[in-house]
């Protein structure tokens, strides 16, 4: 893989940050995108700004023909045949929250329980809480053990004739573990349970195959591989989503209106009411093709290097301690340093050039089980380099004269 040439298709990559080659290693919040995603976001502004769906004119007719194809390019890079399990969301908080109040509403009773895990983004873990307390559920959560990973023996014992459906994190964003997402589906399957996967740090890192695990429903953000903000997508089994209301209500997820009723679309129009998000549709799709325009299996073979190479040299840095560690990770390593606080690291970084990201990372149930109130965490792309975690690295030890 030609490295220069993968990292010279980023133009956010090639700047200087308080007189410092910028060290973007805060890939995990949102990643730079290539030139080819700003390039047919543009080409719609430009040449075929309409909406969708609606007019009869050239415009509309090659502003839907680019959206509606990136149902396609998102089903095939996942695993899905079929284009029409795909539906357009903001992003993965928006495709949690259409799975809770249109699968949840329809299809789980009071009594029943919600299993998530100790290692959920607040996105996987308030619309559930939200849910519960409407219709009377319970949620459950799986322990994660001192290494960030899921105790699936805890797990094995939580489901049961209760369960519902089980919502889980593929790769969690704080701690970068992947977890066995084929076990979790299987114990599901065996109690005839629902699986929902948050896959909001899966999908720009690991394969995706949704038939082969066998999950009902996947969630993705473009934003975090390589595309526009505002722009992600709900996957789900046809017959999940042909047993789900609608969500929201609006133009474009209608048959017919009158007064009196109101009949709905098939999936997927049914739940992508009023003008979406085009621009950032077409640039999802654009960011797709990129990614199958490249070597991906190499680049991904890279970054997992650079991510173990991170997770190497922070531990073995006086005064790092890892927060987590996982057997599998993928993307982002989190670390804590003596007693200086995660926001003082990441601000004396920045003026190194280096962007991180410090805090609890949408994840405040998860710091509280690993015992810290914040973390410090890099995370990576395909374009990163081992010579930027020596940057990070050196900056680390700068902290360290500055603040220990
Ligand atoms: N995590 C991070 O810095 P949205 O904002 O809807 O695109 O994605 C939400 C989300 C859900 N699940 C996981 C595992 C995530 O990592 C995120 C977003 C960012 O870690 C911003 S909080």
């Amino acid at each position: 893989m030609n490295l220069q040439k993968l990292r010279s298709d980023f133009p956010g990559l090639h700047q200087d940050v308080h007189g410092k080659t910028l060290v973007y290693l805060d890939n995990a919040a949102t990643m730079q995108k290539p030139r080819a995603v700003l390039d047919a976001m543009e080409k719609y502004f430009v040449e075929d700004c309409a909406n969708v769906h609606r007019g009869v004119h050239l415009l509309s007719e090659r502003a839907t023909k680019s959206f509606e194809a990136v149902r396609g390019k998102i089903a095939k890079f996942i695993g899905s045949k079929d284009a029409n399990e795909v539906v357009f969301t903001k992003g993965v908080t928006d495709a949690i929250n259409l799975v809770a109040h249109s699968f949840g509403r329809k299809h789980l009773e009071k009594g029943q329980e919600i299993i998530i895990s100790g290692m959920e983004h607040h996105s996987n873990i308030v619309p559930w809480q939200i849910l519960a307390e409407e219709k009377g559920l319970t949620l459950k959560v799986v322990p994660v053990t001192d290494r960030g990973e899921l105790d699936l023996e805890a797990y094995a014992k939580m489901i049961g004739p209760k369960t519902g459906l089980v919502s889980m994190v593929w790769v969690s964003n704080a701690l970068g573990t992947v977890n066995p997402v084929k076990q979790i589906v299987d114990l599901a399957k065996a109690h005839d349970v629902p699986v929902m996967f948050d896959g909001a740090q899966a999908l720009p890192h690991v394969p995706i195959d949704v038939e082969a695990i066998g999950c009902d429903f996947f969630a993705g953000s473009g934003h975090k591989c390589y595309g526009p903000t505002g722009a992600g997508f709900l996957w789900g089994k046809k017959k999940r989503l042909e047993s789900m209301p609608p969500y929201q209500g609006g133009g474009d997820m209608i048959v017919s209106v009158t007064f009196e009723k109101s009949t709905y679309r098939e999936p997927p129009a049914r739940f992508e009411a009023g003008t979406p998000n085009i621009a950032g549709i077409i640039g999802l799709g654009a960011a797709i093709d990129y990614l199958g325009s490249i070597d991906l299996a190499a680049a991904r073979a890279h970054e997992d290097d650079v991510t173990r190479y991170c997770a190497e040299q922070l531990s073995q840095t006086a005064g790092i301690k890892l927060v987590g560690t996982p057997t599998q990770r993928a993307g982002a390593v989190s670390f804590v340093m003596d007693d200086i606080h995660p926001h003082d690291i990441g601000t004396i970084l920045d003026r190194e050039g280096v962007a991180i990201r410090t805090g609890h990372h949408c994840a405040q149930p998860l710091m509280a089980r690993m015992h810290v109130p914040a973390t410090a965490r890099a995370s990576f792309g395909i374009y990163n380099t081992r010579e930027e975690v020596d940057v990070l690295v050196g900056g680390l030890k700068k902290v360290r004269e500055l603040m220990g």
